[in-house]
């Protein structure tokens, strides 16, 4: 094969090594980049660790809803906020199972489990674990949300054989007081500290469009890009704006900045799976592809998300074709 020595010397430069000590003027010089020049960096980092046209999917199943103790402002199942949700209590294993394979057949290679808990009580953790353990036999990854864990949780789910927790940082620590004010911020870096100890893959990004700075989102990216370890994947979610919760009528983050938080993700963490979350519901097609174009190689897929509208798994489908992009692909580039 001829190897072009200008595209080597490219790649090297891309793969650079893993970086944890990022400082703010450089992530703010980073958003600051002229539009196409961020993608085009954003993009190069992404061809030297990936698949450039391989997204992975995600499906999602609420197994608790509602009635949750926490006051997050951008959330439907708080017990705080009338968003006329009914709450659930957890669901039977079987149920999750079905929902599971229905899941597999629909083309999802994981199966994210969540629910709406402070956090949960070590009989709720056992049977989650039955469910981790029904969703592997049938060859699918297992994520679960479930909230703040003591140690010992920590360490049923990984016997358990729970490949990913998820636990989102939301937003940077000054503005996290703002959002939430029942837990910490130390609290949701706590809880990651006991995941990562326990050898657990660690999903963890945030939620942009609350109304928070570009101070804040810089901060929230560094936080997660200077753990001593990059979380293996990366949500970044744009507020689903619901009405009866705080934050529903915030002012509408500009799409494009949306795209550039996609992209700085992209750069400091290359071998993370970026995805592409909550809100893809009011994106069109040509923003989704924008956002897969700044480095977004995840998605969740199904018609729901926990609570509330995903796009239809046809569309999805559809616009992957008219992508070219093909779904697949493990956690974190190698
Ligand atoms: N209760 C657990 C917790 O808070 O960690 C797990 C479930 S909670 C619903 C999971 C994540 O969903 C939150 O951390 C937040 O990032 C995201 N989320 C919740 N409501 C959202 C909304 N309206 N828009 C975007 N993301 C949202
Ligand atoms: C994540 O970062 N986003 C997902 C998943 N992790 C658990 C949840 C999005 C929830 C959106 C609001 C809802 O449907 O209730
Ligand atoms: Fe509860 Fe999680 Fe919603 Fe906060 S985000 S109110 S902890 S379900």
């Amino acid at each position: 094969m001829s190897v072009n020595p200008v595209f080597n010397r490219h790649i090297a430069i891309a793969q650079a090594a893993l970086r944890h000590d990022w400082r703010l003027e450089e992530v703010q010089a980073l958003y600051a980049l002229p539009f196409n020049d961020l993608i085009f960096k954003a993009q190069s980092i992404h061809r030297a660790h990936f698949d450039p046209n391989e997204v992975q999917i995600s499906s999602l199943l609420s197994i608790k809803t509602g009635s949750c103790s926490e006051d997050c402002g951008y959330c439907p199942q708080s017990a705080r906020y009338d968003s006329g949700l009914t709450p659930e209590a957890l669901m039977p294993v079987d149920a999750v199972l079905k929902a599971a394979q229905q899941a597999k057949d629909q083309g999802a290679s994981r199966f994210c489990m969540g629910a709406a808990w402070r956090q949960p009580k070590d009989k709720d953790v056992e049977r989650v674990i039955e469910m981790v353990q029904g969703v592997k036999a049938l060859g699918m990854e297992t994520c679960v949300t479930l909230g703040m864990l003591t140690d010992k949780q920590t360490q049923r789910l990984k016997e358990g054989g729970l490949d990913y927790y998820n636990h989102n940082l939301d937003t940077s620590e000054d503005y996290y007081s703002e959002v939430i004010t029942t837990r910490t911020y130390q609290d949701r870096l706590d809880t990651l500290d006991r995941v990562r100890e326990a050898g657990i893959n660690v999903c963890c990004g945030g939620i942009v469009g609350m109304g928070e700075s570009e101070t804040d989102r810089a901060q929230l990216l560094i936080q997660l890009a200077n753990m001593p370890k990059h979380p293996e994947s990366v949500p970044v979610n744009m507020l689903v704006q619901v009405e009866g919760t705080p934050l529903m009528g915030t002012e509408a983050l500009d799409p494009l900045v949306f795209v550039r938080t996609l992209a700085v993700a992209r750069i400091m963490m290359p071998k993370s799976r970026v995805r592409l979350s909550a809100g893809r519901n009011k994106m069109s097609d040509e923003m989704q592809a924008l956002c897969f174009l700044a480095g977004a190689n995840s998605i969740f897929y199904g018609d729901k998300l926990l609570t509330t509208d995903n796009p239809m798994t046809n569309h999805d489908l559809a616009l992957f074709n008219r992508l070219g992009i093909h779904s697949g692909g493990s956690s974190y580039a190698e």
